[in-house]
C-alpha cells in the first residue's frame, strides 16, 4: 500500500452536483458527508482545503420536473437548490463553496472550455441519431440496451427514447488509447480497484464520439455563437455543462486567479458508482483535449438499500436524511453511514443496525469510557487533571496506541477507507476500556493513590486524543469530549495531537456525550 504518511499541503475535493429534480435523499447526504469528513480531517491537519458541492440545474430531467411543478425552470431550480443548501447546514457540512450551474460564472467557464475545445478541433458539428435516457441524462448504444416486457431499456432500467437531431460532437473516439495510458500511469486515479476494471473494459471496448449539444429543448448553457456552423439553437449536453462546474468554481477561465492557481487540478472527485463513467472517462478526456491538468482521483462509492430493499420512489422507501437526523441525532447518523459499510461497497440501512451502533459503539464503548474516567477524576482528584507519576509499560502502550491514530486515520481517510479509520479509532476505544479494567483504578484508590492518579491521567489523555480524532466524523461530540477534558478552543487541531493535558487543570462536571437510543415504547415502560 502506498498510503501517504504525512500531511498534504493542498487538497481540492468535490461532490457531484446534484440534480434539482427532487428533494435530497440519503445518496446526496452520503456523498457529501464523506467529503465533509475528509475536508474536516485535512483542515485539522493543517492542509489548505477547498471543498465544493452544488446543484446541477439544467437538462431535460430538470426541465420536465419544473413543468410538472407548473413552474418556470429558473424559479423551480431556485427553490429546489435551496433544499440542498439547507441539507448542508443540517448535516453540519463545511463546504467552502456551493455552485449552481445557472450562475453566470458557470456559463462563462462552460463557454470558455467549449471554445477551447472547438479551437483545438476537438468538437465538430454533426447529427445525432440514437438512444437517450432522460432519467440518466445519458446516451446509450443499441448494444447496451436490455429488452424488457415493456420495451427496450437502458442498462440502468431507465426509459430510453430515439433521438434524431443536429448535434456537436466531442472526438472521444480518439482519446481511448491516451486514456488507457493515463490509467496505467496513474493506478490510483480510479478507486476502488474493482471499479477501475469496469472503466478499463468500457474504454477498451472502443469509444464513440460523444454528442455534446442538444437542439430539441432549451434549458441549458447556450453553445457560444459565431462558431463555424454554430447556431444559437444548440445548448450544451447537460454532462458537458455539469462536469465543468469543477472548473467554474475556481474562477476558470481565469487561470491566473488565486483559487485556480492554488487548487486546480482537484485531488478528489467523490461520486456514486452510477456516475463513474462520466468522471473517469469523459471528464479526463475533455481536460486532456483542452490541455488542462487532470484530477488526481475519482472515487466511486456504493449504494444504500433500505432494510434489504433497493431504494426507489415507486416503492416509497426513499430515505430522507432529515428524518434520520431527527430520529437518531446528527452525529450518530454521520458515524453510522461511514462505519457500517466498507466505503466503496454497497450496504444496507436498517433501524436495528443503527440502534446497535448507537448503543454499542457510541454509548457503551466511547461514551462509557469517557464517563467512567471523568467521573472517577471528579470524585477522586478534586475535578482537576491528575498529576501522573512515572509511566509503566502498559501506560506507554496505551498512550502510543492513541498517538498512532493521527497517522493511521489520515492514511485511511486519504484512501477514502473511512470505515478502516473508524475501526482503528474503535480499536483504541476498546483497548482503553480494557486498560481501565486491567488497571482497576477503583482498587488503586485504596491501595496506591499515586498510581491511580497516573492511570487516570493516561486515560484522560486518551479521551483528549479520541476527542480530537473523532471531530471530523462527529464534530459536535468531539467538541463535547474536548470540553470535558478542558481543552482550549485553540488547542483542538491535529498539531495539538502531541501536546499533553496539564496536571491541575480544572475540569467541568462530567456529562454524558453519547446517550443510549431507547425506543419510545421502552421509554414509556421505564417511567
Ligand atoms: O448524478 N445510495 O446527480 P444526482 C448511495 N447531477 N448513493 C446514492 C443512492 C443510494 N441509494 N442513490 C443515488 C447526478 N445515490 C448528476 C451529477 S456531477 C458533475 C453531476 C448517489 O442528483 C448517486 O450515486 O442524481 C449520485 O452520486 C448522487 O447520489 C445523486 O446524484
Amino acid at each position: 500500500m502506498t498510503a501517504p504518511q504525512s500531511a498534504v499541503a493542498r487538497y481540492y475535493l468535490t461532490t457531484p452536483i446534484y440534480y434539482v429534480n427532487d428533494k435530497p435523499h440519503i445518496g446526496h447526504a452520503y456523498t457529501t458527508l464523506a467529503c465533509d469528513v475528509l475536508a474536516r480531517f485535512l483542515r485539522l491537519d493543517g492542509t489548505q482545503v477547498h471543498f465544493l458541492t452544488g446543484t446541477d440545474e439544467h437538462g431535460q430531467k430538470v426541465e420536465k420536473s419544473a413543468a410538472a411543478a407548473g413552474m418556470e425552470p429558473k424559479a423551480f431550480t431556485d427553490k429546489v437548490s435551496q433544499n440542498f443548501r439547507d441539507l448542508a447546514v443540517r448535516m453540519n457540512f463545511t463546504n467552502d463553496d456551493f455552485i449552481r450551474t445557472t450562475e453566470s460564472r458557470h456559463y462563462a467557464a462552460c463557454q470558455a472550455l467549449w471554445t477551447r475545445l472547438m479551437d483545438k478541433g476537438e468538437i465538430y458539428l454533426g447529427a445525432y441519431e440514437g438512444w437517450y435516457a432522460i432519467r440518466d441524462e445519458a446516451y446509450y448504444a443499441e448494444s447496451e440496451l436490455i429488452d424488457t416486457p415493456t420495451g427496450k431499456k437502458a442498462p440502468t432500467g431507465a426509459e430510453v427514447e430515439w433521438v434524431t437531431e443536429p448535434s456537436y460532437f466531442f472526438r472521444l473516439s480518439t482519446w481511448g488509447d491516451k486514456l488507457l495510458a493515463f490509467y496505467e500511469a496513474n493506478p490510483d486515479f480510479i478507486a476502488p480497484r474493482s471499479r477501475r476494471n469496469e472503466v478499463l473494459s468500457f474504454v477498451k471496448s472502443g469509444l464513440q464520439d460523444l454528442s455534446v449539444s442538444r437542439t430539441s429543448f432549451s434549458w441549458g448553457v447556450p453553445v457560444p455563437k459565431g462558431l463555424e456552423g454554430g447556431d444559437d439553437k444548440h445548448i450544451m449536453y447537460v454532462w458537458f455543462d455539469a462536469l465543468t462546474n469543477y472548473l467554474s468554481a475556481l474562477g476558470y477561465p481565469d487561470e491566473n486567479g488565486a483559487l485556480y492557481k492554488d487548487f486546480w487540478p482537484p485531488a478528489l472527485h467523490m461520486v456514486g458508482k452510477d456516475i463513474l463513467r462520466f468522471h473517469a472517462v469523459f471528464w479526463p478526456a475533455f481536460l486532456m483535449a483542452a490541455d488542462l491538468p487532470v484530477p488526481g482521483r475519482v472515487f466511486a462509492h456504493g449504494w444504500w438499500t433500505n432494510e434489504g430493499q433497493k431504494i426507489s420512489k415507486s416503492l416509497g422507501n426513499v430515505i430522507d436524511p432529515l428524518v434520520l437526523i431527527d430520529t437518531y441525532g446528527l452525529d450518530p447518523v454521520r458515524y453510522f453511514l461511514l462505519r457500517e459499510i466498507s466505503f466503496g461497497n454497497d450496504g444496507d440501512f436498517s433501524h436495528a443496525q443503527m440502534v446497535k451502533r448507537i448503543n454499542t459503539d457510541l454509548a457503551n464503548d466511547l461514551g462509557n469510557l469517557a464517563q467512567r474516567v471523568l467521573s472517577m477524576i471528579a470524585k477522586n482528584c478534586g475535578g482537576t487533571v491528575p498529576t501522573p507519576g512515572a509511566f509503566t509499560e502498559a501506560d506507554h502502550e496505551m498512550l502510543n496506541a492513541a498517538a498512532a491514530l493521527h497517522d493511521s486515520v489520515r492514511a485511511s481517510f486519504l484512501e477514502q477507507a473511512f470505515h478502516r479509520g473508524l475501526e482503528a479509532i474503535w480499536d483504541v476505544v476498546v483497548a482503553a476500556n480494557r486498560y481501565v479494567d486491567q488497571q482497576a483504578p477503583w482498587t488503586l484508590r485504596k491501595t496506591d493513590f499515586a498510581r491511580m492518579e497516573t492511570v487516570l491521567y493516561v486515560l484522560a489523555e486518551v479521551v483528549r486524543q479520541l476527542g480530537l480524532i473523532v471531530q471530523p466524523v462527529m464534530p459536535a461530540s468531539g467538541e463535547k469530549l474536548l470540553d470535558q477534558v478542558a481543552v482550549a478552543q485553540g488547542a483542538r487541531s491535529f498539531a495539538d495531537y502531541t501536546s499533553r493535558l496539564v496536571p491541575g487543570t480544572a475540569l467541568p462536571a462530567p456529562q454524558g456525550v453519547f446517550p443510549r437510543w431507547v425506543a419510545e415504547a421502552e421509554e414509556g415502560a421505564a417511567s
